[in-house]
């Protein structure tokens, strides 16, 4: 067992995600980072999140107890897309009279609104295509968003692959909304996008909410296909004496054998993530989260792919790295966890 890294020296600043070295096609997992956050109706930041998180990574120390060895290089990040970058600028100026107005729609605004519905469509289309190319290596996909709408095209191409895939979905709200602000592709609507659009069979099984409408609760007890575990009674369980553990076990009871994980770092404590666009409080703490992560493979699942969005810099203080801090730690574990839940052949 040789170290991956040299543990005298700190990372090259210019070092990639984890100061790993592995170039794509040597590396077991591929993480596609999506820049996107013009439908955020709160706090931005989270689209600088997937360029923020890489040097932040490097604070971390990449040994994992459970492989008894450091975890870095089976993770390559790709280079951002710079087209996403100029679009997410671009449609985040053209979404601010829009929010300003809380969705009320002049004729100018509307235009705006359909160039940006028509380009969060493009970049779903790209975002599928690039996850189903690397799918097709053989290599396993994650998703850095920017806000909650940026992984649809990677849940889809996940889907098509895994047909009988569930979601884990960590997250403070349902985000079952039809469209939020008039915005078709919001991050508010990935659930609601997600079953509508993708029309998955496998169950939906939401893990945090504590911050939703009565239409989304309703949605929530009709759909077959989802199954929550509200904030306010996995509290109460707490309370009531039962352990996380049976949460936990409850939790995956739900799901089938292939897992895909959408983890909105708003799921956590807002201690967590004081950052992200839209906290709240209540919420999982990190071991809890973590825990989950370690159930999932002691019950033998595989975890096909995941996202992680929401995370976002504190746009008021650069050196204030908190939320960074912890959303790399969160992808860092998550990276383990589907790294060590793939198929032994
Ligand atoms: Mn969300």
């Amino acid at each position: 067992m040789s170290p991956t890294h040299d543990t005298e020296f700190a990372p090259d600043k210019d070092a990639g995600l984890f100061a790993g070295n592995a170039l794509p096609d040597q590396a077991d997992l591929i993480v596609i980072g999506v820049p996107w956050e013009p439908t955020v109706s709160y706090g931005r930041g989270t689209s600088q999140a997937p360029a923020r998180l890489v040097p932040a990574s490097h604070q971390l120390d990449y040994f994992v107890p459970m492989l008894a060895r450091e975890f870095a290089d089976e993770v390559a990040m790709l280079p951002l897309n710079q087209s996403w970058l100029d679009a997410n600028q671009r449609c985040m100026r053209l979404a601010e009279p829009i929010l300003a107005a809380g969705g009320r729609l002049t004729d100018e605004t509307a235009a705006n609104l359909a160039q940006i519905n028509q380009t969060s469509e493009q970049i779903n289309r790209e975002l599928e295509e690039l996850t189903r190319h690397w799918l097709k290596q053989g290599k396993m996909v994650a998703v850095l968003g920017g806000d909650h709408s940026s992984p649809l095209g990677s849940l889809r191409a996940h889907l098509a692959r895994y047909p009988d895939m569930g979601v884990l979905h960590i997250d403070a709200h349902h985000d079952l909304r039809r469209a939020y602000e008039g915005f078709t592709y919001s991050h508010a609507s990935i659930m609601y996008n997600y079953l509508t659009l993708c029309e998955p069979s496998g169950p939906l099984v939401s893990v945090g909410i504590r911050d939703y409408s009565q239409a989304e609760r309703a949605m929530a007890e009709a759909d077959p296909r989802i199954t929550t575990f509200y904030d306010a009674d996995l509290a109460k369980a707490d309370y009531t004496g039962k352990t996380w553990t049976e949460c936990c076990d409850q939790i995956i009871a739900a799901l089938p054998q292939c897992v895909y994980i959408s983890f909105d770092i708003d799921g956590l404590e807002p201690g967590c993530c004081p950052n992200t666009g839209t906290p709240v409080p209540g919420g999982i703490d990190f071991n809890r989260a973590a825990f989950l992560l370690d159930r999932l493979l002691h019950h033998k699942k595989h975890i096909v792919g995941f996202d992680l969005c929401e995370v976002s810099p504190n746009l008021d203080n650069e050196s204030d790295e908190w939320d960074l801090n912890v959303g790399a730690r969160i992808l860092h574990r998550l990276c383990v966890a589907t790294y060590q839940s793939r198929p032994q052949s």
